[in-house]
Protein backbone atom coordinates (compact mmCIF):
# COMPACT_ATOMS: atom_id res chain seq x y z
CA UNK A 1 0.00 0.00 0.00
CA UNK A 2 1.04 3.39 -1.07
CA UNK A 3 -0.88 5.00 1.57
CA UNK A 4 -0.81 5.57 5.22
CA UNK A 5 -3.45 4.76 6.95
CA UNK A 6 -3.69 8.14 8.19
CA UNK A 7 -4.01 9.69 4.51
CA UNK A 8 -5.54 13.05 4.92
CA UNK A 9 -7.13 12.93 1.35
CA UNK A 10 -10.56 12.23 1.71
CA UNK A 11 -10.44 10.48 -1.91
CA UNK A 12 -8.45 8.02 0.28
CA UNK A 13 -10.42 7.97 3.17
CA UNK A 14 -13.54 6.52 1.14
CA UNK A 15 -11.25 4.54 -0.62
CA UNK A 16 -10.51 0.31 -0.34
CA UNK A 17 -7.61 0.18 -2.49
CA UNK A 18 -6.30 -2.86 -2.82
CA UNK A 19 -3.15 -1.70 -5.61
CA UNK A 20 -3.10 1.47 -5.68
CA UNK A 21 0.12 3.19 -7.72
CA UNK A 22 2.91 4.59 -5.70
CA UNK A 23 4.72 6.17 -8.65
CA UNK A 24 3.27 7.53 -12.24
CA UNK A 25 5.08 8.45 -15.26
CA UNK A 26 3.66 11.90 -16.85
CA UNK A 27 3.91 11.12 -20.74
CA UNK A 28 3.33 14.33 -22.02
CA UNK A 29 4.46 18.45 -21.37
CA UNK A 30 3.14 21.73 -20.74
CA UNK A 31 0.48 22.13 -19.04
CA UNK A 32 -1.63 18.71 -18.96
CA UNK A 33 1.59 17.23 -17.69
CA UNK A 34 1.57 19.69 -14.51
CA UNK A 35 -2.12 18.74 -14.56
CA UNK A 36 -1.41 15.20 -13.92
CA UNK A 37 1.44 15.88 -11.72
CA UNK A 38 -0.64 18.28 -9.41
CA UNK A 39 -3.46 14.75 -9.06
CA UNK A 40 -0.01 12.81 -8.32
CA UNK A 41 0.76 14.76 -5.76
CA UNK A 42 -2.62 15.05 -4.41
CA UNK A 43 -2.87 11.42 -3.89
CA UNK A 44 0.07 10.91 -2.31
CA UNK A 45 1.77 9.28 -5.62
CA UNK A 46 4.87 10.05 -6.94
CA UNK A 47 5.14 11.80 -10.33
CA UNK A 48 8.16 11.02 -12.69
CA UNK A 49 8.03 13.55 -15.88
CA UNK A 50 10.13 12.92 -19.22
CA UNK A 51 11.42 15.50 -20.69
CA UNK A 52 13.32 16.95 -24.74
CA UNK A 53 16.14 19.31 -24.40
CA UNK A 54 14.19 21.81 -25.59
CA UNK A 55 11.81 21.25 -21.95
CA UNK A 56 15.20 21.18 -19.39
CA UNK A 57 13.80 24.39 -17.75
CA UNK A 58 9.99 23.29 -17.98
CA UNK A 59 7.78 23.43 -14.51
CA UNK A 60 6.56 19.72 -15.35
CA UNK A 61 10.22 18.69 -14.71
CA UNK A 62 10.69 20.96 -11.58
CA UNK A 63 7.38 19.91 -9.69
CA UNK A 64 8.14 16.50 -10.45
CA UNK A 65 9.44 13.80 -8.00
CA UNK A 66 12.07 12.75 -10.96
CA UNK A 67 12.80 13.62 -14.46
CA UNK A 68 14.60 11.85 -17.37
CA UNK A 69 15.28 13.56 -20.38
CA UNK A 70 14.56 11.00 -23.36
CA UNK A 71 15.56 12.94 -26.18
CA UNK A 72 16.03 15.92 -28.73
CA UNK A 73 13.29 18.33 -29.43
CA UNK A 74 11.63 17.11 -32.42
CA UNK A 75 8.13 14.85 -31.29
CA UNK A 76 9.32 12.08 -33.23
CA UNK A 77 12.36 11.59 -31.48
CA UNK A 78 10.88 12.86 -27.67
CA UNK A 79 7.72 12.21 -26.83
CA UNK A 80 6.31 10.31 -29.45
CA UNK A 81 9.31 8.07 -29.09
CA UNK A 82 7.79 4.94 -28.09
CA UNK A 83 11.05 3.09 -27.13
CA UNK A 84 12.07 5.73 -25.44
CA UNK A 85 9.47 6.77 -23.22
CA UNK A 86 9.30 2.62 -22.32
CA UNK A 87 13.00 2.68 -21.10
CA UNK A 88 12.33 5.93 -18.82
CA UNK A 89 9.26 4.13 -17.31
CA UNK A 90 11.53 1.38 -16.63
CA UNK A 91 14.46 2.91 -15.38
CA UNK A 92 12.31 4.90 -12.88
CA UNK A 93 10.52 1.65 -11.96
CA UNK A 94 6.67 2.94 -12.01
CA UNK A 95 3.86 1.21 -12.05
CA UNK A 96 1.76 3.21 -14.58
CA UNK A 97 1.99 6.07 -17.24
CA UNK A 98 -0.32 8.20 -17.50
CA UNK A 99 -0.42 9.93 -21.30
CA UNK A 100 -2.37 13.37 -20.74
CA UNK A 101 -3.45 14.69 -24.53
CA UNK A 102 -2.22 13.81 -27.79
CA UNK A 103 0.72 12.42 -28.58
CA UNK A 104 0.51 8.93 -27.36
CA UNK A 105 -2.73 9.10 -25.45
CA UNK A 106 -4.86 7.49 -28.01
CA UNK A 107 -2.11 5.05 -29.35
CA UNK A 108 -3.31 1.85 -28.87
CA UNK A 109 0.14 0.11 -30.11
CA UNK A 110 1.46 2.34 -27.19
CA UNK A 111 -0.97 0.58 -24.63
CA UNK A 112 -0.34 -2.70 -25.66
CA UNK A 113 3.99 -2.31 -25.27
CA UNK A 114 2.64 -0.90 -21.73
CA UNK A 115 0.72 -3.93 -21.12
CA UNK A 116 3.55 -5.82 -22.29
CA UNK A 117 5.80 -4.61 -20.06
CA UNK A 118 3.47 -5.24 -16.60
CA UNK A 119 3.06 -1.53 -16.57
CA UNK A 120 -0.78 0.09 -16.43
CA UNK A 121 -1.79 2.29 -19.14
CA UNK A 122 -3.91 5.07 -17.62
CA UNK A 123 -6.75 5.04 -20.35
CA UNK A 124 -9.13 2.51 -21.67
CA UNK A 125 -8.20 -0.74 -22.86
CA UNK A 126 -6.17 -1.23 -26.04
CA UNK A 127 -9.28 -2.86 -28.26
CA UNK A 128 -11.72 -0.60 -27.35
CA UNK A 129 -8.84 2.90 -27.98
CA UNK A 130 -8.55 1.03 -31.76
CA UNK A 131 -12.37 0.50 -31.95
CA UNK A 132 -13.04 3.67 -31.38
CA UNK A 133 -9.84 5.01 -33.95
CA UNK A 134 -11.83 3.19 -36.83
CA UNK A 135 -14.47 6.01 -36.82
CA UNK A 136 -17.14 3.53 -39.09
CA UNK A 137 -17.10 1.09 -36.62
CA UNK A 138 -17.50 3.61 -33.67
CA UNK A 139 -20.56 4.76 -35.73
CA UNK A 140 -21.68 1.15 -36.27
CA UNK A 141 -21.57 0.21 -32.64
CA UNK A 142 -22.48 3.43 -31.13
CA UNK A 143 -25.83 2.69 -34.01
CA UNK A 144 -26.29 -0.77 -33.03
CA UNK A 145 -26.34 0.14 -28.81
CA UNK A 146 -29.11 2.50 -29.90
CA UNK A 147 -27.13 6.06 -29.60
CA UNK A 148 -28.56 8.29 -32.10
CA UNK A 149 -26.40 9.01 -35.09
CA UNK A 150 -27.20 10.88 -38.63
CA UNK A 151 -28.20 9.15 -41.75
CA UNK A 152 -24.92 7.34 -43.19
CA UNK A 153 -23.72 4.84 -45.24
CA UNK A 154 -23.38 1.25 -43.99
CA UNK A 155 -20.01 0.42 -43.75
CA UNK A 156 -16.62 1.54 -45.92
CA UNK A 157 -17.69 3.15 -49.03
CA UNK A 158 -15.22 1.68 -51.71
CA UNK A 159 -15.90 3.47 -54.89
CA UNK A 160 -17.69 6.55 -56.37
CA UNK A 161 -20.00 4.81 -58.06
CA UNK A 162 -21.15 3.40 -54.70
CA UNK A 163 -21.06 6.70 -53.06
CA UNK A 164 -23.30 8.36 -55.72
CA UNK A 165 -25.77 5.75 -55.48
CA UNK A 166 -25.90 6.02 -51.47
CA UNK A 167 -26.30 10.33 -51.77
CA UNK A 168 -28.53 9.82 -54.65
CA UNK A 169 -30.55 7.60 -51.65
CA UNK A 170 -30.49 10.24 -49.01
CA UNK A 171 -30.10 13.81 -50.95
CA UNK A 172 -27.30 16.19 -51.00
CA UNK A 173 -25.65 17.70 -49.29
CA UNK A 174 -23.30 14.78 -48.05
CA UNK A 175 -19.83 14.37 -46.43
CA UNK A 176 -17.21 11.80 -46.67
CA UNK A 177 -15.09 11.29 -43.80
CA UNK A 178 -11.80 9.08 -43.36
CA UNK A 179 -12.49 5.95 -41.30
CA UNK A 180 -9.08 6.50 -40.06
CA UNK A 181 -9.43 10.25 -39.79
CA UNK A 182 -10.89 12.47 -36.79
CA UNK A 183 -10.30 16.85 -36.26
CA UNK A 184 -11.01 17.59 -39.72
CA UNK A 185 -8.88 15.46 -42.01
CA UNK A 186 -9.78 13.50 -44.97
CA UNK A 187 -13.24 14.87 -45.10
CA UNK A 188 -15.11 16.54 -48.05
CA UNK A 189 -18.52 18.24 -48.28
CA UNK A 190 -20.46 16.52 -51.36
CA UNK A 191 -23.17 19.25 -53.02
CA UNK A 192 -24.18 17.67 -56.50
CA UNK A 193 -24.01 14.37 -58.51
CA UNK A 194 -21.16 16.35 -60.78
CA UNK A 195 -18.55 17.04 -58.26
CA UNK A 196 -18.64 13.87 -56.59
CA UNK A 197 -16.27 11.41 -58.31
CA UNK A 198 -13.18 14.46 -58.05
CA UNK A 199 -14.37 15.17 -54.20
CA UNK A 200 -14.74 11.48 -53.24
CA UNK A 201 -11.37 10.44 -54.98
CA UNK A 202 -9.47 13.70 -53.08
CA UNK A 203 -11.05 12.34 -49.72
CA UNK A 204 -9.72 8.97 -50.58
CA UNK A 205 -5.57 9.84 -51.80
CA UNK A 206 -5.63 12.28 -48.50
CA UNK A 207 -6.92 9.59 -46.07
CA UNK A 208 -4.28 7.35 -47.30
CA UNK A 209 -1.67 9.69 -47.27
CA UNK A 210 -2.13 10.74 -43.73
CA UNK A 211 -3.68 7.83 -42.48
CA UNK A 212 -2.03 5.13 -44.44
CA UNK A 213 -5.43 3.91 -44.63
CA UNK A 214 -8.00 4.98 -47.36
CA UNK A 215 -11.11 3.88 -46.22
CA UNK A 216 -14.03 6.27 -46.36
CA UNK A 217 -17.93 6.04 -44.76
CA UNK A 218 -20.57 9.30 -45.39
CA UNK A 219 -23.21 10.67 -43.73
CA UNK A 220 -25.97 13.77 -44.08
CA UNK A 221 -24.24 16.81 -44.09
CA UNK A 222 -25.12 18.97 -41.27
CA UNK A 223 -25.06 23.04 -42.75
CA UNK A 224 -24.70 24.85 -39.36
CA UNK A 225 -23.93 22.21 -36.49
CA UNK A 226 -23.21 22.92 -32.79
CA UNK A 227 -20.46 20.71 -31.27
CA UNK A 228 -21.51 19.53 -27.88
CA UNK A 229 -19.86 16.17 -26.06
CA UNK A 230 -20.44 14.67 -23.05
CA UNK A 231 -18.09 13.36 -20.56
CA UNK A 232 -17.70 9.69 -19.19
CA UNK A 233 -16.16 8.08 -16.96
CA UNK A 234 -16.21 4.45 -16.46
CA UNK A 235 -14.60 2.53 -13.83
CA UNK A 236 -13.01 -1.56 -14.38
CA UNK A 237 -16.04 -3.36 -12.91
CA UNK A 238 -18.74 -2.16 -15.22
CA UNK A 239 -20.27 1.25 -13.64
CA UNK A 240 -20.11 4.32 -16.16
CA UNK A 241 -21.67 7.88 -15.24
CA UNK A 242 -22.21 10.84 -17.69
CA UNK A 243 -21.06 14.04 -16.36
CA UNK A 244 -23.01 16.14 -18.45
CA UNK A 245 -22.19 17.94 -22.00
CA UNK A 246 -19.39 21.15 -22.86
CA UNK A 247 -20.20 23.05 -25.99
CA UNK A 248 -17.23 23.51 -27.73
CA UNK A 249 -18.25 25.37 -31.36
CA UNK A 250 -16.32 28.17 -31.52
CA UNK A 251 -13.37 26.79 -33.38
CA UNK A 252 -11.50 27.30 -35.89
CA UNK A 253 -10.13 25.33 -38.31
CA UNK A 254 -10.70 22.64 -36.06
CA UNK A 255 -9.02 24.09 -32.95
CA UNK A 256 -11.12 24.79 -30.02
CA UNK A 257 -10.78 28.26 -28.79
CA UNK A 258 -13.65 28.27 -26.40
CA UNK A 259 -15.37 25.49 -24.09
CA UNK A 260 -18.21 25.96 -21.81
CA UNK A 261 -20.79 23.96 -19.84
CA UNK A 262 -23.31 23.46 -19.79
CA UNK A 263 -24.61 24.15 -23.18
CA UNK A 264 -27.48 26.57 -23.60
CA UNK A 265 -29.21 24.53 -26.08
CA UNK A 266 -29.16 21.20 -24.09
CA UNK A 267 -32.27 20.97 -22.16
CA UNK A 268 -32.41 18.81 -18.81
CA UNK A 269 -34.43 16.20 -20.32
CA UNK A 270 -31.49 16.10 -23.51
CA UNK A 271 -29.14 15.39 -20.79
CA UNK A 272 -30.79 12.76 -19.32
CA UNK A 273 -31.61 10.99 -22.16
CA UNK A 274 -28.36 10.68 -24.35
CA UNK A 275 -26.54 10.55 -20.52
CA UNK A 276 -28.71 7.11 -19.84
CA UNK A 277 -28.15 5.92 -23.02
CA UNK A 278 -24.03 6.44 -23.27
CA UNK A 279 -24.16 4.76 -19.79
CA UNK A 280 -25.93 1.66 -20.75
CA UNK A 281 -23.96 1.80 -24.28
CA UNK A 282 -20.53 2.20 -22.74
CA UNK A 283 -20.81 -0.36 -20.15
CA UNK A 284 -21.90 -2.70 -22.42
CA UNK A 285 -18.71 -2.29 -24.75
CA UNK A 286 -16.50 -2.79 -21.68
CA UNK A 287 -15.32 1.05 -22.01
CA UNK A 288 -12.89 2.11 -19.29
CA UNK A 289 -11.78 5.43 -17.53
CA UNK A 290 -12.33 8.48 -19.36
CA UNK A 291 -14.07 9.42 -22.29
CA UNK A 292 -15.76 12.17 -24.07
CA UNK A 293 -18.41 11.37 -26.45
CA UNK A 294 -19.09 13.70 -29.41
CA UNK A 295 -22.59 14.88 -30.83
CA UNK A 296 -23.25 17.16 -34.13
CA UNK A 297 -26.47 19.34 -32.78
CA UNK A 298 -28.68 19.81 -35.68
CA UNK A 299 -31.03 23.26 -36.34
CA UNK A 300 -33.91 21.07 -34.87
CA UNK A 301 -31.96 20.52 -31.51
CA UNK A 302 -31.53 17.25 -31.95
CA UNK A 303 -28.35 15.12 -31.28
CA UNK A 304 -26.20 13.23 -33.34
CA UNK A 305 -23.02 11.00 -32.26
CA UNK A 306 -19.80 11.39 -34.40
CA UNK A 307 -16.49 10.17 -32.78
CA UNK A 308 -15.51 8.92 -29.14
CA UNK A 309 -11.99 10.09 -27.82
CA UNK A 310 -10.48 7.92 -25.73
CA UNK A 311 -8.50 10.13 -23.24
CA UNK A 312 -8.70 13.34 -21.19
CA UNK A 313 -9.29 16.15 -23.23
CA UNK A 314 -8.02 20.27 -23.19
CA UNK A 315 -11.29 21.04 -21.64
CA UNK A 316 -11.83 18.53 -19.27
CA UNK A 317 -11.33 21.34 -16.88
CA UNK A 318 -14.69 22.81 -17.96
CA UNK A 319 -16.65 19.68 -16.48
CA UNK A 320 -14.44 20.26 -13.27
CA UNK A 321 -15.63 23.64 -12.40
CA UNK A 322 -19.25 22.95 -12.62
CA UNK A 323 -19.19 18.73 -11.45
CA UNK A 324 -16.38 19.36 -8.49
CA UNK A 325 -15.44 15.97 -9.67
CA UNK A 326 -11.32 15.88 -10.23
CA UNK A 327 -11.00 13.79 -13.72
CA UNK A 328 -7.67 13.07 -13.51
CA UNK A 329 -7.75 11.98 -10.07
CA UNK A 330 -11.02 9.70 -11.07
CA UNK A 331 -8.48 8.44 -14.12
CA UNK A 332 -5.79 7.12 -11.78
CA UNK A 333 -8.07 5.97 -9.35
CA UNK A 334 -9.90 3.86 -12.02
CA UNK A 335 -6.77 2.32 -13.19
CA UNK A 336 -5.37 1.62 -9.91
CA UNK A 337 -8.96 -0.68 -10.11
CA UNK A 338 -10.97 1.49 -7.53
CA UNK A 339 -15.04 1.43 -8.14
CA UNK A 340 -16.38 4.41 -9.18
CA UNK A 341 -18.65 4.29 -6.14
CA UNK A 342 -15.74 4.87 -3.68
CA UNK A 343 -14.19 7.50 -6.08
CA UNK A 344 -17.34 10.03 -6.49
CA UNK A 345 -19.04 9.03 -2.90
CA UNK A 346 -22.34 12.15 -3.54
CA UNK A 347 -24.26 12.64 -6.47
CA UNK A 348 -22.81 14.29 -9.16
CA UNK A 349 -24.63 17.57 -10.35
CA UNK A 350 -23.58 20.91 -12.32
CA UNK A 351 -23.69 23.96 -10.82
CA UNK A 352 -23.26 27.37 -12.30
CA UNK A 353 -21.54 27.87 -15.27
CA UNK A 354 -18.09 27.44 -16.68
CA UNK A 355 -16.26 28.81 -20.22
CA UNK A 356 -12.67 28.15 -20.72
CA UNK A 357 -10.85 30.25 -23.04
CA UNK A 358 -7.70 28.38 -24.81
CA UNK A 359 -4.33 31.03 -24.87
CA UNK A 360 -2.57 30.09 -27.64
CA UNK A 361 0.92 31.60 -28.19
CA UNK A 362 0.34 33.03 -31.61
CA UNK A 363 -0.34 36.14 -32.99
CA UNK A 364 -4.31 37.17 -32.33
CA UNK A 365 -5.17 38.00 -36.13
CA UNK A 366 -2.69 36.07 -38.06
CA UNK A 367 -2.84 32.85 -36.17
CA UNK A 368 1.01 32.60 -36.74
CA UNK A 369 2.74 30.78 -33.94
CA UNK A 370 4.93 32.65 -31.66
CA UNK A 371 7.45 30.98 -29.80
CA UNK A 372 10.30 33.07 -27.63
CA UNK A 373 10.43 34.42 -24.11
CA UNK A 374 8.40 35.25 -21.95
CA UNK A 375 9.39 38.93 -20.65
CA UNK A 376 6.02 39.51 -18.44
CA UNK A 377 3.36 37.12 -17.27
CA UNK A 378 0.66 37.95 -14.87
CA UNK A 379 -1.63 35.60 -14.21
CA UNK A 380 -5.54 36.34 -13.19
CA UNK A 381 -6.74 35.35 -10.29
CA UNK A 382 -10.04 35.20 -7.59
CA UNK A 383 -13.34 33.83 -7.20
CA UNK A 384 -13.75 31.58 -9.20
CA UNK A 385 -11.00 32.06 -11.61
CA UNK A 386 -8.47 28.94 -12.56
CA UNK A 387 -5.30 28.85 -14.98
CA UNK A 388 -3.94 25.52 -16.43
CA UNK A 389 -0.40 26.60 -17.80
CA UNK A 390 3.17 25.51 -17.18
CA UNK A 391 4.39 29.07 -18.39
CA UNK A 392 6.41 31.59 -16.52
CA UNK A 393 7.96 34.91 -16.07
CA UNK A 394 11.37 34.38 -18.65
CA UNK A 395 10.67 31.36 -19.38
CA UNK A 396 10.65 30.03 -23.02
CA UNK A 397 7.76 29.07 -25.15
CA UNK A 398 9.76 26.25 -27.37
CA UNK A 399 8.49 26.45 -31.48
CA UNK A 400 8.55 22.72 -31.84
CA UNK A 401 5.44 22.08 -29.55
CA UNK A 402 1.42 22.84 -29.63
CA UNK A 403 0.66 26.76 -29.33
CA UNK A 404 -1.77 26.16 -25.79
CA UNK A 405 0.06 27.95 -23.14
CA UNK A 406 -2.31 28.13 -21.11
CA UNK A 407 -6.41 27.40 -19.74
CA UNK A 408 -8.32 30.04 -18.48
CA UNK A 409 -11.57 28.43 -16.72
CA UNK A 410 -13.82 30.48 -14.95
CA UNK A 411 -17.02 29.83 -13.09
CA UNK A 412 -20.04 31.33 -12.48
CA UNK A 413 -23.68 31.39 -10.79
CA UNK A 414 -24.83 31.67 -14.46
CA UNK A 415 -23.62 32.40 -18.09
CA UNK A 416 -23.66 36.15 -17.63
CA UNK A 417 -21.50 36.07 -14.95
CA UNK A 418 -19.17 33.21 -16.05
CA UNK A 419 -18.92 35.70 -19.43
CA UNK A 420 -18.18 38.87 -17.33
CA UNK A 421 -15.42 36.99 -14.39
CA UNK A 422 -14.02 35.97 -18.02
CA UNK A 423 -13.58 39.33 -19.45
CA UNK A 424 -12.39 40.65 -16.54
CA UNK A 425 -10.02 37.67 -16.02
CA UNK A 426 -8.45 38.60 -19.76
CA UNK A 427 -7.79 41.97 -18.60
CA UNK A 428 -5.29 41.06 -15.60
CA UNK A 429 -3.99 38.12 -18.01
CA UNK A 430 -0.74 39.81 -18.89
CA UNK A 431 2.02 38.39 -20.69
CA UNK A 432 4.66 39.96 -23.13
CA UNK A 433 7.39 38.85 -25.36
CA UNK A 434 5.62 36.81 -27.49
CA UNK A 435 1.72 37.00 -28.92
CA UNK A 436 -0.81 35.17 -27.73
CA UNK A 437 -4.97 34.67 -28.23
CA UNK A 438 -5.55 37.23 -25.47
CA UNK A 439 -6.51 39.91 -27.22
CA UNK A 440 -9.12 37.72 -29.33
CA UNK A 441 -10.74 36.10 -26.76
CA UNK A 442 -11.13 39.70 -25.02
CA UNK A 443 -13.17 40.15 -28.37
CA UNK A 444 -14.98 36.87 -28.58
CA UNK A 445 -16.50 37.68 -24.43
CA UNK A 446 -17.66 41.10 -26.54
CA UNK A 447 -19.63 39.33 -29.21
CA UNK A 448 -23.57 40.36 -28.86
CA UNK A 449 -23.61 36.84 -30.69
CA UNK A 450 -21.82 35.17 -28.48
CA UNK A 451 -23.45 36.68 -25.83
CA UNK A 452 -26.73 35.54 -26.29
CA UNK A 453 -25.24 31.76 -26.64
CA UNK A 454 -26.43 32.02 -30.40
CA UNK A 455 -23.82 30.45 -32.62
CA UNK A 456 -22.50 27.35 -34.40
CA UNK A 457 -19.16 25.82 -35.57
CA UNK A 458 -19.18 28.34 -37.99
CA UNK A 459 -19.25 31.69 -35.33
CA UNK A 460 -15.73 32.24 -35.91
CA UNK A 461 -15.90 32.23 -39.78
CA UNK A 462 -18.30 35.25 -39.34
CA UNK A 463 -16.29 36.96 -36.34
CA UNK A 464 -13.14 36.90 -38.18
CA UNK A 465 -14.81 38.36 -41.53
CA UNK A 466 -16.66 40.76 -39.25
CA UNK A 467 -13.43 42.04 -37.43
CA UNK A 468 -11.74 42.47 -41.00
CA UNK A 469 -14.03 44.59 -42.41
CA UNK A 470 -14.64 46.80 -39.39
CA UNK A 471 -10.62 47.35 -39.80
CA UNK A 472 -11.17 48.52 -43.39
C1 LIG B 1 -19.79 16.80 -39.83
C2 LIG B 1 -20.26 18.11 -40.12
C3 LIG B 1 -21.50 18.22 -40.70
N1 LIG B 1 -22.21 17.11 -41.01
N2 LIG B 1 -20.53 15.74 -40.15
C4 LIG B 1 -15.41 18.07 -38.44
C5 LIG B 1 -14.40 17.34 -37.64
C6 LIG B 1 -14.95 15.99 -37.37
N3 LIG B 1 -14.74 15.63 -36.01
C7 LIG B 1 -16.40 16.08 -37.72
N4 LIG B 1 -16.60 17.32 -38.37
C8 LIG B 1 -17.80 17.64 -38.93
N5 LIG B 1 -18.60 16.60 -39.26
C9 LIG B 1 -21.71 15.90 -40.72
N6 LIG B 1 -22.45 14.82 -41.04
C10 LIG B 1 -19.46 19.19 -39.75
C11 LIG B 1 -18.23 18.97 -39.17
C12 LIG B 1 -17.49 20.16 -38.81
C13 LIG B 1 -17.23 20.44 -37.48
C14 LIG B 1 -17.62 19.61 -36.44
C15 LIG B 1 -17.34 19.91 -35.14
C16 LIG B 1 -16.67 21.08 -34.83
C17 LIG B 1 -16.25 21.92 -35.83
C18 LIG B 1 -16.52 21.63 -37.16
C19 LIG B 1 -16.10 22.49 -38.17
C20 LIG B 1 -16.36 22.18 -39.47
C21 LIG B 1 -17.04 21.00 -39.80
Amino acid sequence: MAFADNSPCPDLAAASLYSMFKKILVANRGEIALRVICACKELGIKAVAIYSEADRNSLHVRFADEAICIGPPRLNESYLNIPAVISAAEIANVDAIHPGYGLLSENANFAEVCQACGIKFIGPPPEVTRLMGEKEKARATMKKQGVPILPGSDGIISSADEALEWARSVGFPVIVKASAGGGGRGMRVIRSDEELPNLFHAAQSEAAAAFGNGDLYMEKFIERPRHIEFQVLADEHGNVMSLGERECSIQRRHQKLVEESPSVKVTPELRERIGGILVKTLSSIGYMNAGTVEFLMDEDGSLHFIEMNTRIQVEHAVTEMTTDVDLVKSQILIAAGEKLSNIITEAVCSRGHAIECRINAEHPERFTPSAGKITVFNLPGGTGVRVDTAAYAEGVIPPYYDSLIAKLVVRGRDRAEAISRMSRALDMFVVEGIYTSIPLHKRIMQDADFRAGNFDTKFMERFLSQTKEAAK
